[in-house]
């Protein structure tokens, strides 16, 4: 009974974080589910440190001290929902379970409440940073009540990332919202990285770049506003080279796997009517890049544009930069909207700056401009979108003759952007006083019946007389087209 912390699930992140954790001083016992993988850690990366093992729940438990936390690294989805089956009965109030993979925030929500019906305590929390963050320190963003979060406290803040000395971990809020801002992370992750791609594909079958030129390239980029662990990594992947001497990038296959994070991002979206087109379109991408021998067969019979690119090319590779940067900054709006529309609707009471300050380390969207969020929104807590905070409104004004270049050069020659571009058109639909839904209200009223409303001559909305907007019907099928007004 002297183990300060129990983890079950000794696969990648279990294993590592169970390490973390020991060398921050905290004992740890462990399980899983297949119990030869307990024996095979404690008899090598385990060996020696305060680690103990146990070959079933009942001895696992015995061996953490009261009140008792346990934290579950297991798949996502039905493994944890059976360890929590497994656990419960042995359990006694005020214990406390933590989830710590990629579950479902409406999972996280459902298993909080049936857990605090039992009075056991429920943390969900994401944690970001693969298996070197696991090991080094992640990026922590628990949810779950204040007083389980007590408990956990003193050991996440001391194993996660830390940044100018602060952890980047903190309490994100009730129930399922730790783990929806880890899906969002994710979600803005997906869109990170295909525009990383798209900068690549730019250069390479635009400008004709070489792995060594590019490496350059993106090592320059990092020393800048795009500094971030994935633009890092981008330029170390150029230097490596295959037994055949090709780059490696050239020889791994054009298709992306997914894990469901982004697809559960964008659905969140859609569920709270949250435009977040840059983030649902990279994962689109994704999509479209699985279906290879599909497009190998496409790619024989659909022609594109015949051109090649005779622009300047110094000129045109800090066009990309500036359409990357853009970009990025627009997929981090959708975003960050999309969790201030959460955090209504959820009563989540989500602290949108604090959140992109524990982003700064430790997970995979690790980024210097994520402070400039951070601003933003102690300049204004309740600024709407991150597109109308001074200082991106400012990089974008600059950026925007670049990124139109950038996506018209590569739509003239046929080369698939389509986060750069999905993000200039919600970037040009936010800033659209006026957009064409008219017509679509118009529209719906002629074959739906679906009334609409209607503007004065000055512009201004027409209202009924408590102030709530007139709404208006056209009896299309009749003779003179009747308006009537629907009450
Ligand atoms: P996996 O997601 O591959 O899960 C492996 C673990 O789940 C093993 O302990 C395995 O036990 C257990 N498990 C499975 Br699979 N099916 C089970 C079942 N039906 N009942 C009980 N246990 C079961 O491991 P991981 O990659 O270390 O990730 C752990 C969690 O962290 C996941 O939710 C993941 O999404 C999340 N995450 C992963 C990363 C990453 O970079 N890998 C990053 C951030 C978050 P067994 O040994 O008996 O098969």
């Amino acid at each position: 009974m002297s183990a300060d912390i129990g983890l079950i699930g000794l696969a990648v992140m279990g294993e590592n974080l169970a390490l973390n954790m020991e060398s921050k001083g905290f004992e740890v016992a462990v399980f899983n589910r297949t119990i030869s993988r307990v024996d095979a850690f404690l008899s090598g990366s385990a060996k020696g440190k305060n680690i103990t093992g146990a070959h079933s729940i009942p001895d696992f438990l015995s061996q953490l001290k009261s009140p008792k936390k346990i934290i579950l690294m297991v798949k996502a989805g039905e493994p944890v929902d059976a360890f929590i089956e497994l656990l419960v009965p042995h359990l006694s109030k005020g214990d406390l379970i933590i989830d710590g993979g990629n579950s479902n925030f409406n999972d996280t929500t459902r298993r909080h409440e049936e857990l605090s019906n039992q009075e056991i305590l429920y943390i969900g929390t994401g944690i970001s940073g693969g298996e070197e963050g696991a090991l080094k320190g992640p990026a922590m963003m628990p949810g779950g009540s204040p007083e389980a979060y007590e408990l956990v406290e003193p050991i996440f803040t001391k194993i996660a990332a830390q940044v100018e000395g602060t952890p980047c971990c903190s309490y994100i809020g009730p129930n399922g919202a730790g783990h929806y801002v880890k899906m969002v992370h994710n979600g803005i992750e997906y869109c990170d990285m295909q525009l990383i791609c798209e900068a690549y594909s730019l250069m390479k079958s635009v400008l004709g770049l070489d792995a060594e030129e590019m490496q350059k390239v993106f090592n320059e980029w990092n020393q800048g506003e795009l500094n971030s662990y994935l633009i890092e990594i981008t330029a170390d992947i150029f230097t490596q080279f295959d037994d055949g001497g090709s780059p490696f990038v050239d020889v791994v296959l054009d298709q992306a796997g997914q894990k469901g994070t982004g697809k559960w991002t964008s659905i969140s979206a859609l569920d709270l009517g949250i435009s977040a087109p840059t983030i649902a379109e990279a994962v689109f991408a994704r999509c479209i890049s699985a279906i290879k021998s599909e497009r190998v067969d496409a790619a024989e019979v659909i022609k594109g544009p015949i051109g090649t690119f005779d622009g300047d090319r110094e000129e045109t590779l800090k066009a990309i930069h500036d359409a990357l940067y853009a970009a990025k900054i627009c997929s981090y709006a959708q975003g960050f909207a999309l969790m201030r529309e959460a955090s209504t609707e959820y009563d989540w009471d989500l602290d949108l700056g604090n959140i992109a300050l524990g982003w700064r380390g430790g997970c995979i969207i690790r980024a210097k401009f994520l402070h400039r969020i951070a601003d933003a929104f102690d300049r204004n807590p309740d600024l709407p979108n991150l597109l109308l905070d001074s200082y991106f409104r400012d990089v974008i004004e600059t950026a925007q003759p670049h990124w139109r270049n950038v996506i018209s050069t590569a739509t003239q020659l046929g080369v698939p952007v389509p986060a750069f571009s999905s993000a200039l058109a919600y970037f040009d639909s936010y800033r659209s006083s006026r957009l064409s839904a008219n017509l679509i209200q118009a529209m719906r009223d002629y074959f739906g019946a679906h009334t609409y409303n209607k503007l004065d001559n000055d512009g201004n909305i027409i209202v009924d007389k408590d102030g709530e907007p007139k709404v208006f019907h056209t009896e299309w099928m009749l003779e003179n087209r009747p308006e009537i007004t629907v009450e």
